[in-house]
């Protein structure tokens, strides 16, 4: 199936390369393991690929390689998360279904702009 036949694909927001560990799975806390994710927003989901070499842009589209995880933001928070880290630029993902995420970068620029986008998208769900 492409993405031309498919009828419907959403709109990529944004992608690009982020450090990630999960770090409770169903209120669960999980033991850190923090490795690069190419990172995917587009609809209401932020998607997650293994491999971050072998991916692109495009990787997202329908068809294509296929993701690790993804998470629906429909509900979830997100803050900044000083203490859960001794990295910096770090914050915290959290689903409605009680998964946390930390996302990471070294450049500054870069995640504030990842939070801010992916909290326009919490935000228009919550308006919805
Ligand atoms: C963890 C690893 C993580 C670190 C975490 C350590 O040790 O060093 O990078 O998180 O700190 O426990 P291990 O490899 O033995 O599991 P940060 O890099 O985010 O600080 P934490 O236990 O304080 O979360």
């Amino acid at each position: 199936i492409s993405p031309e036949s498919d009828g419907y694909t959403p709109e990529l927001e944004k992608a690009g390369l982020l450090n990630k560990t999960k770090i409770s799975e169903g209120g669960r806390k999980l033991r850190k393991n923090w490795n690069p994710s190419w990172v995917v927003l587009v609809g209401n989901s932020l998607v997650f690929f293994k491999d971050p070499k072998s991916q692109n842009a495009s990787s997202w589209k329908p068809g294509n390689s296929f993701p690790e995880s993804s998470v629906d933001l429909r509900g979830a928070q997100l803050d900044w998360a000083y203490y859960l880290s001794s990295k910096k630029n770090v914050f915290k993902l959290r689903t409605v279904t009680g998964n946390e995420f930390l996302l990471q970068s070294e450049t500054d620029s870069l995640i504030k702009e990842w939070y801010n986008t992916i909290q326009d998208v919490i935000d228009r769900l919550d308006r919805e």
